[in-house]
C-alpha cells in the first residue's frame, strides 16, 4: 500500500505538501541521474547542431524548443547549461517508466480521488553549481489556461541528488495553498506576472532539504521556489504532475494515460 496515509492527506490539506524520504534506492537514483544526464546531453548536442527553434528571450530568461522539449537555459551566459526542460520522458525510457511507478502516482490517485490517471506534465530541473534561483511562484495560476481539470492536478518532485539549503533545495511556504492565486509582480516584465509577491504573507518559508531519492508531493497553489546553488554539487530534480485519465498534457497536448493496473 503506497497510497497517501491519513496523516499525509491531513498535512496536504492543512500545509499543502508532504514528503517521503528515500522512496527510491541509491541504485535506482543512480540510474535516474544517468537518464537525466543522457537527456541533458542529447538536448545540448541537438542545440549545438542548430536543431532547435530560434531562442525566445523573455526578460532575463531564454527559452528554446529542442527535440520536442521546451528548454529554459541557465540565466548566466558563462554557464552553458539547461535549467529545466519540459516534457522530457520521450527522450529516455527510464524517465518514462517512472510515470507508471505506483510509488509516485498512488498518493496522487488518493488525493485526486481516482486510480484512472493521465500525465499532466513532466519536467527535469537541473541546477548545476552556480545555478540560478527559482523565484517564488504558484503553479495554479500559471497552468490555469492550459489545464483541462486544474483542480485535480497534483505535482510531485523526486530529488535526484541530496538537496540542502546550500545546493538550492526547494522551499515551500506551508499553508499558502489556501489563499488561491496570490498577488504577482505585474509591473516587472512578462515573468513578473508569474512570480508571487510574498512580502505580505504571514506564513514562513520552509526548506525541503532531503536525501536523494526522496519525494515531495505538493498542491498547485502552494508558494514555492528555490535559491541559487552555492555548492560544488549538482541539484537535479524530476517533477511529475498527474490528472484524471483521458486528459491532455500541458506542453505537448499529447494524452498519456498512466498504466495504473500494473501497480494495483
Ligand atoms: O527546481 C526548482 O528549484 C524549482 C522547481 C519549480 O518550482 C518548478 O519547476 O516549478
Amino acid at each position: 500500500m503506497q497510497g497517501a496515509t491519513a496523516a499525509e492527506r491531513q498535512q496536504f490539506e492543512s500545509q499543502g505538501f508532504f514528503t517521503r524520504e528515500r522512496v527510491f534506492s541509491q541504485q535506482e537514483i543512480a540510474e535516474l541521474r544517468e537518464a537525466a544526464e543522457h537527456v541533458h546531453s542529447q538536448v545540448l548536442e541537438a542545440a549545438d547542431r542548430d536543431e532547435g527553434s530560434a531562442i525566445d528571450q523573455v526578460d532575463v530568461q531564454k527559452y528554446q524548443e529542442v527535440l520536442g522539449s521546451t528548454i529554459k537555459w541557465e540565466w548566466r551566459e558563462d554557464l552553458r547549461a539547461i535549467r529545466s526542460m519540459e516534457p522530457t520522458y520521450h527522450l529516455d525510457a527510464r524517465l518514462e517508466r517512472l510515470i507508471d511507478d505506483p510509488r509516485v502516482w498512488e498518493p496522487c490517485a488518493d488525493l485526486i480521488g481516482t486510480r484512472e490517471l493521465s500525465l499532466f506534465s513532466d519536467k527535469l530541473n537541473v541546477k548545476r553549481p552556480g545555478g540560478a534561483p527559482f523565484p517564488w511562484h504558484q503553479e495554479g495560476p500559471y497552468w490555469a489556461h492550459g489545464a483541462e481539470d486544474l483542480e485535480r492536478v497534483i505535482t510531485l518532485l523526486v530529488y535526484l541528488d541530496d538537496a540542502s539549503e546550500d545546493n538550492g533545495c526547494l522551499w515551500v511556504i506551508p499553508g499558502t495553498h489556501r489563499h488561491g492565486a496570490l498577488k504577482t509582480f505585474d509591473d516587472r516584465g512578462t515573468l513578473g506576472r508569474l512570480y508571487t509577491d510574498v512580502d505580505r504573507l504571514d506564513e514562513k518559508p520552509y526548506p525541503v532539504a532531503l536525501p536523494a531519492g526522496s519525494v515531495l508531493w505538493f498542491h498547485r497553489d502552494i508558494v514555492h521556489g528555490s535559491k541559487s546553488n552555492r555548492s560544488e554539487d549538482h541539484r537535479r530534480a524530476y517533477l511529475l504532475a498527474y490528472q484524471p485519465a483521458g486528459l491532455h498534457q500541458w506542453r505537448n497536448g499529447v494524452q498519456r494515460d498512466v498504466a495504473t493496473s500494473a501497480g494495483a
